[in-house]
């Protein structure tokens, strides 16, 4: 059956460029008729002739994904296969849709050749135009061509295409996305000339301020190139054309030029860049011998509504979010984009790692060992595999935007792989070739490895590799660094920093590095965008849907939801973190009144910046790419670098970067000298504003303000990297109860110096837990609450198989030992109290880090200053609720209703706040924001330390130096009502 033989398919054209050529085309988008049925089909009944009836057929737009308009079901799966391993076949229950498009051949058209272009079809189509079969292609997101001109006849014409969920080419299409089938791409008819032009592969280099290029072009008979800016007109294509001035390409400085190239029949616009990749002598990788750094993203094509299939217009959007988020460059995983994303990256300037349309990930599970069976390293592949690169360099070999390719994701090692690569270094030398499963870099130019730790990425820098030590199952190499190629390669983070729910953490250790180390590179963070399908539930309400919302079987639930950009396209904190340490700009404190600016840029100075303050402008010399100035600046200012006119991806204006010479903190409030006595009444305790529980201590008013609490608060609702596989700090704090703790009074003491409660805080059948000294006094206006809290009773070690790389394996032994200890420390959310408040208390005004929530490890993007939001803006959607919101390095805050009834609560020392009106356990408990129903209270959080959220979910957890450890602690906090 053809669906599922071992080949790419038959009956396709050789891959060429994408061209704009002045041959006439013909747009075949648009509504198709449409049949489907939920099992695979064979032979067809007779709707490929151009007489088949399809009235009674529905009707279905192209481009777009058959389960996204209410046949089948979406279905998202990371690594595991959505059909038995048992290549090539499919199983019968494989969704068929079949098409029909009736169009006329516009007259002028006459008979001149033409072929069929699909730029995208998952997972597999068979094509006939007028009853005659063109040919079977594979290879979803790859283009194919089909000779169409023997088929073609004058006016009407019947286009008919067979798709098919399944076919052999799902197992090399094992990406970690939603599954979604149907002809999602664009069609179109494209009239070939005799005599045309049938492929362009521009060659274009940059070195010493000069420039050449050269046009490879495959056309019967003679063809003339002009290139209007450098003056070139009508000249002959064979040559190769020198300039000693022209104006390169870069990310930052995305210049284009244009060739015109024609034959007498046909003419076609190339739009290319001067630009030479380069891999110095050092191992560092440099564009136009400038070494890069890539800030990058890793991106599936995403739209909330439509899957994969893309708007131009979102594309576009897409590219200017990147550039507006300081984000230079972009791995298109795992598989080529729509063909006018790249256009928009030679645009607008971004770094490309072009990746093939490949994954095998579902062979990595035992069967019985790891990748058994894999076909990247069975021959019968061969074919398929060449096919796909070959496809993905042949149409996209002339964007200079693409700097890299790669073969692939995570399609273990083989034989088939390392024939790509040397197809590539065949075809296009210009560019390194990156494949990160190449663990050794045997047959790869750049070394990629994914979610590394930072420690690992240190001694890589440092070129401290063993021969075949691997990271991945860990493995101890032996012999002199010397030998191993990776220690003179470039290194780049594949993927690195999993973005799922709150977090990243830890960003801006990796970005350090790269400024430590030349051939530690950057890379791309996982992933660009929350996969989050717009649904809506049954109340009516609009949620965004992950795994397991259509019912799916087999299922990887939120883990499609890890982007750094909500699936609406506004920004996560993450996001913003990620902006505010890619800044090409830095602009840092330096010698007293003085701030330094460091020019971060590989090509650009900064005249296009202009930077101002609260006071004005500043006068800053344009530093050259890699230096630095100091100016003089007024104390307490923020300052900023923006775009001084409008580009391609932002309007003038743009804040490309800021750094702040931060505000002193205001000294903590002190209580006047005179103390108040507590008194007892029948139910309550009295100090001073203050009502307390006779029985319980707890608070229950501050003169007129009802106000609950305090309760120790050491849990929270577990992020996402909180969960790490199943076996991170989550399990261990839900394994200790610490989201169920019961409190025991323990004492209650009233006196002349105030009160004093203590007590005990653990859950059912545990046997550790906290006890707590709550002292509170007062001045008669104000409360002061002192807390002393310290762990009783056995908290065992925590266990994580990430562990071992968290650490250094080649650390001296004592070191590692130590920081292993360190690791495996047991851990907590947070120390502190949450108290419970009218709901009317909806307004927050803070002195302290913001705007946005920050942690411990991702707080690089707050400033410190007053901030004002309401209860509802605090809280950061995830898809997925969990933890969020947290303001840190607070001094004061006051929660009031809107006409500033509330209170006052200041912090010594600073504290982190957070304010919701669902308690955690409602928080941990919803699967959507949709879930979240609002009580009639607010829950205030006032931690006095929090634990980061590293990136556990998907690699390295929370930096040891991030971590919360089990510990005593001690602080305070002064209450009093607002007036
Ligand atoms: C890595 C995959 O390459 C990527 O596609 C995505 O699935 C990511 O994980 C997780 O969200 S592979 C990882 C299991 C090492």
């Amino acid at each position: 059956m053809y669906l599922e033989d071992f080949s790419p398919g038959y009956g396709k054209l050789a891959p060429r460029a994408v061209l704009a050529s002045d041959a006439p085309r013909l747009d075949l988008n648009g509504d198709w008729a449409f049949r489907f049925s939920p099992i695979g089909l064979g032979e067809p009944d007779g709707f490929p002739c151009p007489d088949f009836d399809d009235e009674q057929w529905d009707r279905l737009a192209v481009p777009s994904h058959w389960q996204l308009h209410g046949y089948g079901k979406p279905a998202y799966l990371n690594i595991p296969y959505p059909i038995p391993i048992d290549p090539p076949f499919v199983p019968d229950e494989n969704q068929t849709g079949d098409y029909r498009r009736v169009f006329e051949l516009p007259e002028e058209w006459g008979d001149t050749p033409a072929v069929l272009r699909f730029e995208g079809v998952d997972s597999c189509a068979r094509v006939w135009l007028n009853g005659v079969e063109l040919g079977v292609t594979r290879g979803s997101r790859l283009s194919t061509e089909f000779d169409a001109t023997k088929a073609l006849c004058p006016g009407r014409n019947v286009l008919a295409v067979r798709v098919h969920q399944y076919s052999s080419g799902t197992y090399l299409e094992d990406q970690d996305t939603w599954r979604l089938s149907g002809i999602f791409r664009d069609v179109a008819l494209l009239a070939r000339p005799v005599g045309g032009i049938q492929d362009v592969f521009v060659h274009a280099d940059y070195s010493d301020g000069g420039g050449r290029v050269r046009f490879d072009v495959a056309a019967d008979g003679p063809v003339e190139v002009g290139i209007p800016l450098l003056g070139v007109e009508a000249a002959a294509a064979t040559q190769t054309f020198v300039f000693d001035r022209v104006r390169p390409w870069s990310a930052e400085d995305p210049f284009l030029y244009e060739a015109v190239i024609a034959t007498p029949s046909e003419r076609v616009r190339v739009r290319f860049g001067f630009r030479t990749v380069e891999i110095n002598g050092d191992g560092v990788l440099t564009v136009n011998g400038r070494r890069i750094v890539l800030r990058g993203v890793n991106r599936h094509e995403f739209d909330p509504d439509h899957g994969r299939a893309v708007s131009l217009e979102l594309m576009r959007r897409d590219v200017e979010l990147m550039k507006q988020h300081n984000v230079n460059a972009v791995r298109t995983s795992h598989y080529p984009p729509h063909p006018a994303f790249l256009d928009i990256c030679d645009e607008l300037g971004l770094w490309v790692v072009l990746e093939c349309d490949l994954e095998t990930h579902g062979f990595e599970q035992p069967r019985p060992e790891l990748w058994t069976g894999n076909p990247s390293d069975d021959p019968r592949w061969r074919a398929a595999y060449l096919d796909r690169i070959q496809r993905t360099v042949e149409r996209d070999k002339n964007h200079p935007s693409v700097i890299i390719w790669s073969l692939g994701n995570e399609a273990g090692d083989g034989d088939n792989l390392k024939a790509m690569a040397d197809w590539i270094h065949e075809r296009d030398p210009s560019r390194p070739v990156h494949y990160e499963a190449d663990r050794l870099a045997r047959y790869v130019d750049v070394y990629g490895e994914m979610y590394r730790t930072p420690a690992v990425v240190r001694r890589i820098g440092q070129g401290a590799l063993r021969p075949g030590e691997l990271f991945y199952p860990l493995t101890e190499g032996a012999g002199d660094p010397a030998d191993d190629r990776r220690n003179r390669m470039p290194f780049i983070l594949t993927e690195f920093a999993h973005a799922m729910g709150n977090g990243p953490g830890g960003l801006a250790e990796y970005m350090r590095l790269c400024e430590e180390f030349p051939r530690v590179q950057g890379g791309f963070v996982w992933e660009w965008i929350d996969q989050g399908l717009r649904t809506t539930d049954a109340q009516g309400s609009e949620y965004f849907a992950y795994g397991g919302d259509f019912g799916e079987e087999l299922h990887d639930a939120n883990y499609i939801c890890d982007g750094l950009m909500f699936p609406d396209r506004t920004p996560s904190p993450g996001m913003l973190e990620y902006q505010k340490v890619n800044e090409p700009v830095v602009i840092e404190p330096g010698r007293p009144g003085h701030v330094t600016i460091r020019n971060r840029y590989a090509f650009l100075d900064l005249s296009h910046l202009r930077f101002t303050h609260s006071q004005g402008e500043l006068a800053v010399p344009p530093a050259g790419p890699g230096e630095r100035v100091e100016v003089p600046v007024p104390d307490g200012v923020t300052i900023q670098a923006e775009l001084a006119e409008s580009t391609a991806w932002a309007p003038k204006g743009h804040v490309v970067a800021w750094g702040q010479l931060p505000p002193a903190a205001p000294a903590p409030a002190v209580l006047a000298e005179a103390r108040r006595a507590a008194r007892q009444s029948a139910e309550h305790v009295h100090l001073g504003p203050a009502r307390f529980d006779r029985r319980t201590g707890s608070l229950v008013g501050l003169g007129d303000r009802p106000l609950h609490g305090p309760r120790l608060a050491l849990w929270r609702a577990p992020t996402d990297n909180d969960r790490s596989w199943g076996q991170g700090d989550a399990e261990y704090w839900k394994a200790r109860g610490l989201d169920r703790l019961l409190h025991r009074t323990v004492s209650i003491e009233a006196g002349d110096a105030g009160l004093t409660v203590v007590v005990r805080s653990s859950a059912a059948n545990s046997g550790c837990g906290y006890l707590s000294t709550y002292r509170w006094d007062s001045d008669g206006e104000r409360l002061r609450l002192r807390v002393h809290a310290e762990p009783v009773g056995y908290w065992p070690e925590r266990r994580f198989s990430f562990d071992e790389e968290m650490v250094d394996h080649n650390l001296p032994e004592e070191e590692r030992e130590e920081l292993l200890r360190r690791h495996r420390a047991p851990s907590l959310a947070r120390i502190g109290l949450v108290w419970h408040l009218p709901e009317e208390w909806s307004r927050v005004r803070w002195f302290g880090a913001g705007p946005g929530e920050a942690y411990p490890d991702s707080r690089q993007a707050a400033r410190i200053d007053h901030f004002h939001a309401t209860v509802d803006e605090l809280q950061t959607p995830y898809v997925r609720p969990q933890d969020n919101g947290t303001r840190a390095d607070v001094r004061w805050a006051e929660i009031t209703d809107p006409a500033g009834t509330g209170i006052r609560i200041e912090g010594e020392p600073l504290f982190s706040l957070a304010a919701r009106r669902w308690s955690d356990r409602q928080l941990a408990a919803a699967r959507h924001q949709s879930d979240l129903v609002p009580e009639p209270l607010i829950y205030l959080h006032t931690d006095h330390v929090v634990h980061g959220v590293g990136s556990g979910a998907v690699g390295p957890g929370v930096l040891p130096r991030y971590r919360l450890d089990v510990r005593a602690a001690d602080f305070a906090f002064i209450l009093s009502a607002t007036s």
